[in-house]
């Protein structure tokens, strides 16, 4: 059997680049590693290269953001129009299994290890059903993933993942929408995992790239016990390894010191803001700004780099505060974020939903799926216009990447991290220092609904005799829409169900899902009419 395996991606400064940075999406590497020996496996990473549109698949795999559905939604059609089954997962899926029904063969809900298999067999009986829903996460079942086969397609290909879930509940985000769980694995398989794949990788990459490893867990720290049981298990491999941490973690010098020992050189703590309203009214009470400085400082006395994001809020957030926080951060010891963008309601998150039954002028009018990316103002700001607030993003976001800016930045850290001889963390901020990363694309006017369109919108080779009619072309072309004219979310997006419960049981809502639950193609053009909006796109 001929599969793909397709992360997609849609370039949220607009400009149609692919993101080639560090973290690139691990999914495909897990479900290659979960298909039978024999197959044929084409693993497609959107985020850093296109799809080759001239391959043949017999089923296509294929996982995406929120803001990347337009696009997978085009992807799934054109490999359905050539024969292949597609299926799609990813919390988009895991949340709105009915809204995402009708445009591929099968829905896939939570993780893939016990369904993925299932999927296979049942294509290759052709008996593939609607819907499959995963059972509770069993670490177990997680395998190595074949990081080899990205190897030329990853900066830092030895990507692990210790933990699934995060236990805290920030109201912005898409975990909390999906249902709070936090999951570990022992210990000393996720050593082993790093062992093989370094093995996996030998004759594939030079040896610093087999020795640099990245977590991709959204926490690691979630239970702060187990990650020091981690840590000890990684002394013995001689790694040096980045990874994403709540603030809480890196207050306590007893995980600083584990983290150390056990070759973490750089860690992301979600910031987010230095307003006191804004951490408040995003539930993110592990953030305590009184102790930032010091936090930070025992990182680097650890010779641990910090990065982390900054996020605006549209609710709290005044224009002098946006001001104020390229010293906020030079205060903090940080200078240089790692990025800055608008507080976004992601569908299916309490946020959202509070946003949802808040009634007109909630979002920015005909606010699209694609705005709810990060960089796009969705939300309309409470102390100022929309303008002023982007006009004060725009001036923040030059201000802390400006070369002045980043050179401070490398100045600070280079003295401390020199002393104790820690050659990583220095290579990190160099990284940052001569990276041009994304600049503001300046055609752009950052308004949800108003913006320009991305290039992707337009970009899966779709023909003309890939439509049966003009309701097919509109189902899959349009773009979809969040909010209506008068800024009121359309009632489609009200049917979000969490998959998981306290303790990371699956829903019992999600498990009687049945497959007659998912709209047929007639419902789905009521359903994508409602979520059309005015533009149509022209092949
Ligand atoms: C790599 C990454 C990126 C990359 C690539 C994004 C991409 N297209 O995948 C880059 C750098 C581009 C990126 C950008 C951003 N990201 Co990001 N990113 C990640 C990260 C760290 C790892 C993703 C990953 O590979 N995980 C490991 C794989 C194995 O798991 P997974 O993808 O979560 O999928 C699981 C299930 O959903 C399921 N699954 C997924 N797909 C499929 C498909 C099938 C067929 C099946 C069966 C199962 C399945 O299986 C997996 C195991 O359970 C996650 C955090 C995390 N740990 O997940 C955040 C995360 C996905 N990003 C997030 C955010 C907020 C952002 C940014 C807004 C950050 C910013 N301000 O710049 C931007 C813009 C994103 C957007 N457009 O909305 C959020 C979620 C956003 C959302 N819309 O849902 C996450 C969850 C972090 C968080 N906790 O807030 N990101
Ligand atoms: S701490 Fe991070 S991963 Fe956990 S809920 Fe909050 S934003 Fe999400």
């Amino acid at each position: 059997m001929r599969v793909g395996i397709i992360s997609v991606f849609t370039d949220y400064h607009r400009a149609g680049a692919h993101n080639r940075g560090a973290l690139q999406p691990q999914v495909g590497p897990l479900i290659a590693a979960l298909l039978p020996p024999g197959t044929e496996i084409d693993i497609v990473n959107d985020v850093w290269d296109d799809p080759d549109w001239s391959r043949d698949y017999d089923l296509v795999f294929l996982s995406c953001l929120h803001s990347d559905f337009d696009r997978a939604r085009q992807i799934s059609h054109y490999w359905r129009r050539r024969g292949a089954k597609t299926v799609l997962g990813g919390t988009m899926a895991s949340t709105y299994t009915r809204l995402c029904g009708p445009y591929f063969d099968a829905v896939a809900v939570g993780d893939p290890e016990a369904i993925v298999p299932l999927i296979v067999d049942d294509v290759g009986r052709g008996q593939l059903k609607p819907v499959y829903i995963a059972p509770p996460f069993d670490a177990r079942r997680v395998p190595h993933p074949r990081l080899d086969m990205v190897a030329r397609k990853q900066v830092l290909p030895l990507g692990v993942e210790a933990t699934r879930g995060c236990p805290f509940t920030c109201e912005f985000c898409a975990l909390t929408g999906i249902g709070t769980r936090f999951q570990t694995r022992p210990p000393d398989s996720v050593a082993a995992e790093i062992a093989a794949g370094q093995h996996s990788l030998a004759d594939l990459v030079p040896w610093w790239r087999r020795h640099i490893a990245l977590f991709y867990d959204n926490n690691i720290g979630g239970n702060p016990s187990h990650l020091r049981e981690l840590c000890d298990a990684f002394v013995p491999l001689r790694i040096r390894w980045g990874v994403c941490v709540t603030f809480n973690v890196i207050c306590d010098p007893r995980n600083l010191k584990a983290l150390a020992k056990g070759g973490c050189r750089m860690v992301f703590v979600g910031l987010e803001s230095f307003n006191p309203d804004t951490l408040r009214h995003m539930g993110k009470h592990q953030n305590v700004l009184a102790r930032t400085r010091a936090a930070v400082d025992l990182c680097h006395e650890h010779g641990i780099i910090v990065m982390a994001g900054v996020m605006l809020s549209p609710a709290t957030d005044s224009i002098d505060y946006i001001d104020s926080i390229p010293q906020h951060l030079h205060e903090a010891g940080l200078d240089v974020p790692t990025y800055v963008c608008f507080e976004t309601p992601f569908p299916g998150t309490p946020h959202f939903k509070q946003l949802a039954a808040s009634g007109d002028g909630a979002f920015i009018p005909n606010t699209l799926l694609r705005d709810l990316n990060g960089y796009t103002l969705a939300v309309p700001p409470r102390h100022a216009s929309a303008g002023d607030f982007v006009a004060a993003y725009k001036r923040l976001y030059k201000t802390v990447y400006s070369r002045r800016s980043r050179f401070r930045k490398f100045l600070h850290d280079l003295p401390r991290f020199a002393r104790g001889g820690y050659a990583v963390p220095i290579l990190f901020d160099l990284y940052e220092l001569f990276s041009e990363g994304a600049g503001l694309n300046e055609a752009r006017n950052f308004i949800a609904g108003l913006d320009i369109e991305p290039p992707e919108a337009r970009a899966v080779p779709l023909i003309e005799g890939d439509f049966e009619s003009e309701e097919e072309y509109e189902r899959i072309m349009r773009p979809w829409r969040i909010s209506d004219e008068r800024g009121r979310a359309l009632p489609m997006w009200s049917g979000a169900q969490p998959l998981y419960r306290p303790k990371g049981r699956v829903s019992v809502t999600v498990r009687g899902f049945a497959s007659s639950d998912v709209p047929q193609p007639e419902e789905a053009t009521g359903i994508a009419t409602l979520a059309g909006c005015g533009e149509t796109a022209k092949l």
